[in-house]
């Protein structure tokens, strides 16, 4: 396919205004020590009560209300019902209507992948917190099924909050989760599937003698939650770790990796060949930190590999729009599949008006990375090529400095885009120190970049969202590699929360520049170097969108030319429907 190239450097000048990179910062955290959990004889199931309706509440009474504060002073730009529409994912995983946060107990059971969520069944704020529930046989088509949990008991009250499931040897599989009771403390509950040989796992249980966990001496009572999947020591005993707080903890993660890269381990593996990868979702920040490290059975301690690179100070698990993420094992394919929480960057009146709010990322497989050994790997799993369609190829397009090349593709909003790239003539030596990050987006201008994809771009380009690669020189004279996606001009809307986004990314002697890039309507997961560098976010256009969206080259390096390859391929929709249970009107 050839690709006609158009010089002009339409990136340099800012139509509007764009908001300040954020920075996070490093928080000083405070992890429980493991805690150990023994399973006892479980009693026998009583019944569950109806969900209570409670009214919806807001940011001043819980965590995880979503809140944009720079947008309160922004005039409602007048979004219409066509542009709203055109807003839903269309191979995502999202509810039918409402809000939902957290993924919750991933597992898969009898031929069926589960999952659940955070949910809010009255409304598309945050509020009345409930486990949502969903089952799929390939991870990418879901079926809706009714609430698994709601807040009925006196120890979950005020809302069924955050947890994880652990599959016992014995086939049994367990739910611990965080209530909030009726006096505002957050306790670890235990919950139970009422008829294991039930493939969707319709009915759940909560063990009546709940709590089983309360904050320990020392711990406030609101700083208490999230439990991990658990894992068997090698004195017989279960562990899990809670997240709490110096600066809160959240959706705290824990699991093993193989060293040799090739192969995904149980959450119970120990041993030579094996590292741990601790993540904690900062509520500060709304951030999702990681590090590898070491753990040792033996004192229950984890030492992080690189103690400048610890986890709230070091890499991040997606740099993008993306929270309270949790992994579990899949013993059908041996993997490890990582679920995330992407959240909106509109305002609270607008998701109302749409209905909806918050999606899941399309699941991901990670692995330790044993080429760079300082990070994990994260993929798109591999059923979702099952919605590739057409594809089209473009073979080293030439893109010179300061031009963009439209790539001609027909519909461009559902997309997975695999991209090559080579920098002509890299001197290394002869450039200049230039500022490190992202910079102030795909506008600055160096002499090696930023170079990549303008996704969701109009005709005049007047909306568009770059995701880019930026090299840079450091001070040592090596070659540092930054990458990107710039939302500042993502959309027209001024009542928009607009970033530049991204982090650094290895990209080794011998490799060439690469990205993958699901687009899906107003989702970009774009990976970075097989995955080493991820970043999700949301994007609003009011102009680019049905077949106005087009997808384009860029290159806004100051001195070099850009050899780009790219294979497009157009993306089918998932199916996502409720599952006709009788007698069901929750889903
Ligand atoms: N969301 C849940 C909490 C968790 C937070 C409440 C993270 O359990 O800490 O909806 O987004």
């Amino acid at each position: 396919m050839e690709a006609t190239p158009s010089f002009h450097a339409p990136l340099l000048d800012r139509p509007f205004a764009g908001t300040r990179p954020f920075k996070a910062f490093a928080a000083v955290v405070s992890l429980l020590s493991v805690v150990a959990l023994i399973i006892h004889h479980l009693p026998s199931p009583s019944p569950t009560l109806k969900p209570t309706p409670m009214q919806p509440r807001g940011v001043a009474e819980g965590v995880s209300a979503k809140s944009n504060p720079c947008l309160l002073n922004q005039a409602p730009f007048n979004w219409t019902n066509a542009m709203f529409y055109w807003q839903r994912s269309a191979y995502h995983f999202q509810p039918q209507k409402n809000w939902m946060n957290d993924p919750n107990g991933p597992l898969y059971h009898k031929g069926w992948y589960h999952l659940f969520y955070q949910y809010n069944p009255y409304s598309a704020i945050w509020g009345n917190i409930t486990w949502g529930h969903a089952v799929s046989r390939d991870l990418i088509h879901w079926l809706y099924l009714p609430l698994a949990m709601v807040p009925d008991r006196w120890f979950d009250f005020y809302g069924v909050w955050t947890g994880s499931a652990t599959l016992l040897p014995d086939g049994q599989i367990l739910v611990l989760y965080t209530g909030k009771t009726n006096e505002s403390m957050q306790v670890q509950n235990l919950a139970y599937p009422a008829n294991l040989s039930d493939p969707l796992l319709l009915h759940w249980l909560k063990y009546p003698g709940n709590p089983v966990m309360v904050p320990p001496l020392g711990i406030q009572h609101d700083d208490f939650r999230d439990p991990t999947t658990a894992w068997l020591g090698h004195d017989g005993t279960w562990r899990l770790t809670l997240g709490s707080k110096l600066g809160m903890w959240e959706c705290v993660d824990f699991y093993p990796v193989a060293i040799n890269g090739s192969v995904a381990l149980d959450t119970s593996a120990l041993g030579p060949g094996v590292k741990h990868v601790l993540k904690a979702s900062l509520d500060d920040t709304k951030v999702d930190h990681y590090a590898i490290g070491s753990y040792d059975p033996m004192t229950d301690k984890w030492t992080p590999d690189n103690p400048e690179e610890d986890v709230g100070v070091g890499l991040k698990v997606d740099y993008g729009r993306y929270y309270a993420s949790k992994t579990f094992f899949d013993h059908h394919k041996q993997r490890r599949v990582l679920w995330g929480w992407i959240n909106e960057t509109d305002t609270e009146t607008a998701d109302l008006q749409k209905g909806w709010a918050s999606l899941q990322t399309i699941p991901r497989t990670v692995l330790y990375d044993n080429k760079t050994g300082t990070n994990i790997l994260q993929w798109p799993v591999e059923e979702v090529e099952s919605l590739r369609l057409n594809n089209t190829v473009f073979k080293e397009v030439v893109v010179e400095p300061g031009s963009v090349v439209p790539l001609d593709i027909g519909t461009a909003t559902q997309l997975d885009i695999l991209a090559e790239f080579e920098i002509e003539a890299l001197d290394i030596s002869s450039t200049t120190n230039q500022v490190l990050d992202c910079g102030g987006g795909a506008a600055e201008r160096s002499t090696y970049g930023p170079f990549g994809l303008l996704v969701i771009a109009d005709a005049s380009l007047s909306e568009l969202t770059p995701i880019y690669f930026r090299p840079l020189n450091a001070s040592d004279r090596s070659l540092r590699t930054y990458f990107c996606t710039d939302t500042t001009r993502s959309s027209k809307a001024s009542d928009v929360f607009k970033q530049v986004y991204g982090g650094k990314v290895p990209v080794l002697d011998d490799e060439k520049y690469n990205m993958r890039v699901l687009v899906d309507h107003s989702i970009v997961e774009s990976f970075g170097q097989g995955g080493r560098t991820v970043i999700s976010s949301r994007i609003y256009p009011t102009e680019a969108i049905y077949g106005a969206a087009k997808l384009l080259l860029f290159n806004n390096a100051s001195r070099v030319n850009v050899k780009a390859t790219l294979k497009i391929w157009e993306m089918n929709s998932a199916f996502i429907r409720p599952f006709p249970v009788e007698g069901d009107d929750s889903v």
